[in-house]
């Protein structure tokens, strides 16, 4: 329990009954909500999810709970209502959560106004490490005929500046003589696939939800890397019938803390060890090659198109990339929130001017997109003051997350302007800030928990350029697993950085940094948008 909960609340949170069919049935709030019975998935089409953290609760489920609402109300295919089976890779925490409560959990939907919705279409979770063989059961059954993953960047195991199978990771190693009890989502889908062939199952449409380029893509490149290594037959096999699909999925989701859960408990006289929040925005755009039966997503709201990629340069640059701007310049401006971040006019500026002025340029507006609106919508739920948005949980593994996000934008630069830091100066900063971040000491000298999969390294780095700004700043661009050759003979930019981070080190402000660059100008999102259409 957080320091925010008293004694006195905590134990009168634990005497209240736990949210689950019984209880759901009784209570006001969710009077006349439908609970599917668990038998239905003997009959029911499945979807198995791996990775199922709160993003997956938010979003992937919301979607397939409309979609059944939305099949049960149309004419055909009435029956049609599809259950998820969730797995946990590592921990059991969310099975401890869910399995008691019968799947059964709230989406608490934080904007002017807050929306409960019960969720129900999660028929169980299992963990990974403890019930591998049901976990590959349920991969191989004839019922399953989708997979959906948020596994998170580090996940993919893959080198994320080239988005290659790193196949010296150890989880990969390990899978690689253990396929019968692999530990890596690459390993279960490649066991699950050899098990399907052999029973004649028919192939899966294979989702990524994970932030990142091409993720559809990337997946199937480091699962035909994988199975090549197991058996070059079952690769052909794989990329033959298998398809891997694309996707752009799009929701705030912060961690649940305890004080969203006594909050809900105070409205609702329930405990429910297993809610979400989030904001009321939800986008998802599929890309449209499924090779069999798939929930109706498309009438809950999802988007299926033959090519998602501007959708997901789009998001990814201008969401998430502002995104980790906010999370490492806010964190070492001391702001816990992201929109703590954006009610400091002079941090929002800097936002607001990395958004507009300096990533957009680089991305290629998807047709039927406003961009102007798109932007305007971004800088507002950034703001939603309702959302307690961690900028500490953004800043996690930066090393997984920057290449796609900032990496690729700063590259755009490099190629139309040579040799200039002027197009990305605010970026620059960012970079700045990251190359102090990594060091785990923040501005004030107080130490903090750097987690990222490169963290010993970056800061084996730091020990070793202790005092030496330039070197440290061209050590850390120049790792290669991250950045590649990105930062190679690119001079001006590297001095620029370097400048920046010394300044931060003589200041210890990123206020003082952003005004000694003169980073805040007004940015006009009409006049600036205008001038990129
Ligand atoms: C965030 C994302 O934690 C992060 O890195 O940028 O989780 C972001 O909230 C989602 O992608 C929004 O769709």
């Amino acid at each position: 329990m957080s320091k925010a909960l008293d004694d006195q609340q905590s134990s009168k949170m634990a005497s209240l009954p736990r949210l689950n069919k019984q209880s759901v049935a009784l209570c006001q709030t969710f009077k006349g909500e439908h609970t599917p019975t668990r038998l239905d998935t003997s009959v029911s089409p499945k979807v198995v999810h791996l990775g199922i953290g709160a993003f997956h609760r938010a979003h992937q489920a919301v979607f397939t709970q409309d979609a059944n609402a939305a099949q049960q109300t149309g004419s055909k295919n009435a029956n049609e209502q599809w259950r998820i089976i969730g797995v946990s890779l590592r921990s059991n925490s969310v099975a401890k959560q869910l399995n008691p409560q019968d799947g059964l959990y709230t989406v608490v939907e934080k904007g002017t106004s807050t929306q409960l919705k019960l969720i129900n279409v999660i028929d169980r979770v299992l963990v990974a490490p403890e019930s591998t063989d049901a976990v590959l059961t349920e991969l191989s059954c004839s019922n399953t005929h989708v997979v959906t993953l948020t596994i998170t960047e580090k996940g993919y195991c893959h080198d994320p500046a080239n988005g290659t199978l790193n196949l010296t990771h150890p989880d990969i190693q390990y899978d690689l003589v253990n396929l019968t009890r692999p530990k890596t989502a690459i390993g279960f889908l490649v066991k699950a696939i050899q098990n399907r062939i052999d029973q004649g199952r028919a192939p899966l449409s294979i989702l990524s939800c994970d932030n990142l380029p091409n993720n559809g893509e990337l997946l199937k490149r480091v699962v035909l890397a994988f199975a090549t290594q197991v058996d070059p037959e079952l690769a052909q096999r794989i990329c033959d019938d298998y398809s891997f699909i694309s996707t752009m999925v799009d929701r705030i989701v912060p961690a649940t803390s305890d004080d969203d859960l006594h909050e809900f408990s105070t409205m609702t006289g329930l405990s429910d060890h297993g809610l979400v929040t989030t904001e009321p925005f939800k986008q998802w755009v599929i890309e449209d090659k499924f090779v069999g039966r798939r929930p109706a997503w498309d009438l809950a709201g999802a988007l299926l198109v033959e090519d998602v990629h501007a959708f997901e340069t789009m998001k990814l640059r201008l969401l998430n990339g502002s995104h980790s701007s906010i999370a490492y310049l806010g964190y070492l401006a001391g702001k816990r929130y992201v929109s703590d971040v954006m009610q400091d006019a002079n941090l929002a500026a800097l936002i607001k001017r990395i958004m507009i002025q300096e990533i957009l340029p680089s991305v290629d507006v998807p047709s039927g997109i406003q961009i102007q609106k798109y932007c305007e919508q971004l800088l507002a739920r950034f703001n939603n003051v309702h959302l307690k948005h961690q900028t500490y949980q953004i800043a996690m593994d930066g090393s997984q997350k920057l290449p796609q996000r900032l990496v690729r934008v700063i590259e755009y630069h490099l190629q139309t302007t040579p040799n200039q830091s002027e197009h990305c100066k605010a970026i620059c900063l960012v970079f700045a800030a990251w190359c102090h971040y990594v060091s785990g000491i923040d501005l004030q000298g107080d130490p903090f928990d750097v987690q990222d999969p490169y963290a010993e390294t970056l800061k084996e780095i730091h020990i070793k350029f202790t005092g030496d700004a330039r070197s440290l700043v061209v050590a850390l661009l120049r790792f290669e697993p991250i950045f590649g050759q990105v930062f190679l003979n690119q001079e001006v930019l590297i001095d620029l950085i370097s400048e920046q981070y010394q300044m931060l080190q003589t200041t210890k402000s990123i206020p003082k940094t952003i005004n000694a660059f003169c980073l805040n100008t007004a940015v006009n999102i009409h006049k600036d948008v205008c001038k990129d259409e």
